[in-house]
């Protein structure tokens, strides 16, 4: 069966729409509107963005937003993440070429992944969203993105994606559904992790794939459990031993990029991605990878942290040797101020943001 565009576009709604609500910032939503259609007018919305998405065979890029917070908990509001981003972001970069922004999830607030609901809930979810509670899509943020990207690399194989959150359990369909689809393809990749946490507990309070536990539930994705490399890790319960041999994964914490430096630190890694043969590469960024003076808007902020510099110094070196093939960036949380105390939030975080996403665009989708 040949994928439709019109099998996705209904659990999508157009850029900045994801958070569902009336008035709140409405006029932020507007901007970006304004910055992408030239309009603010709903009709003459969604006809621009579903007619953009008519060229998603050919286009060498996506942004899908995801605007959960569902799988967070400590501090939420994430979910405000991908408007604020793409603000910054299009500001600076007014035209891609062949890239499509293909949208927010449809997300319900309430929900995280079609797992936990039962029966009656899905149904009264898909009637909702969809107006009939018989369609065979599914109803959770989780379990949305999960079916949207696999229908985007179905129809479009070699796109490269970036997805905007959210709190970090988004990254459970993001990474999931690109390592299946590598895997698929023969193509052999390894995931680059920028975080304060290791994320990988195996469930956390009985929920299985939520921000502290969705590495876990992708490893058996990935070549080996050792194509995890995990950045910046500090904050943490157990010694980086013990995430070591209980998973397999690798890890850097921050102390060994303080004393050894980006570029020694990538060179370790370069080492590594070549005596396995790696073909490409998928970053994973938690802002709060970053010190919390660097990123205070966000719902674990974390002292001691990597600096955006240096992380963009590996993130060069890396994607200098390597093709970089799918990415996203998490846990921006713009209402939520818990920032050092000398700089301004939630600018200085979107600042820092901004320019990871600048990496990410001049390295996926070069001119
Ligand atoms: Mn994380």
């Amino acid at each position: 069966m040949t994928v439709s565009k019109n099998m996705i576009t209904p659990l999508l709604c157009p850029p900045g729409n994801g958070v569902f609500t009336v008035n709140t910032a409405k006029e932020r939503k507007e901007q970006l509107h304004q910055l992408l259609y030239q309009t603010t007018k709903e009709n003459e919305i969604k006809e621009k963005w579903l007619h953009s998405i008519e060229n998603l065979e050919n286009a060498k890029g996506a942004i899908l937003g995801i605007c959960s917070d569902c799988g967070g908990g400590i501090q939420r509001g994430a979910n405000w993440g991908p408007l604020f981003l793409r603000q910054s972001f299009y500001q600076a970069t007014p035209s891609l070429n062949d890239v499509i922004d293909i949208g927010d999830i449809r997300v319900i607030p309430h929900l995280l992944h079609d797992k936990y609901l039962n029966e009656e809930t899905i149904a009264n979810c898909k009637t909702a969203l969809y107006g009939d509670d018989k369609v065979p899509f599914s109803v959770s943020p989780l379990s949305m993105t999960e079916e949207v990207l696999k229908k985007v690399y179905e129809i479009n194989p070699k796109i490269k994606i970036l997805s905007l959150g959210g709190d970090h359990s988004v990254s459970y369909p993001t990474t999931k559904t690109y390592l299946k689809h590598k895997k698929e393809q023969g193509i052999k990749v390894a995931l680059i992790h920028f975080d304060a946490h290791t994320d990988l507990l195996t469930q956390r309070l009985g929920i299985d794939l939520c921000f502290g536990s969705w590495c876990t539930h992708i490893l058996e994705d990935l070549p080996s459990a050792d194509h995890l490399i995990q950045i910046g890790i500090r904050s943490s319960g157990q010694e980086r031993g013990h995430w070591e041999s209980t998973f397999g994964v690798q890890q850097i914490w921050n102390q060994e990029v303080f004393d050894q430096g980006p570029v020694k630190v990538a060179q370790k890694i370069l080492a590594f991605l070549e005596q396995k043969e790696v073909d490409e590469l998928y970053i994973s960024f938690d802002i709060d990878a970053l010190d919390i003076s660097q990123a205070g808007a966000t719902g674990t902020p974390e002292t001691d942290g990597l600096s955006c510099d240096d992380c963009l110094i590996l993130m060069e070196l890396l994607c200098e040797k390597y093709p970089l093939t799918g990415a996203d960036l998490m846990e921006v949380a713009p209402f939520v101020s818990t920032g050092a105390g000398l700089n301004p939030e939630p600018e200085t975080t979107l600042l820092s943001a901004q320019s990871i996403l600048t990496f990410f665009q001049e390295n996926m989708w070069p001119s």
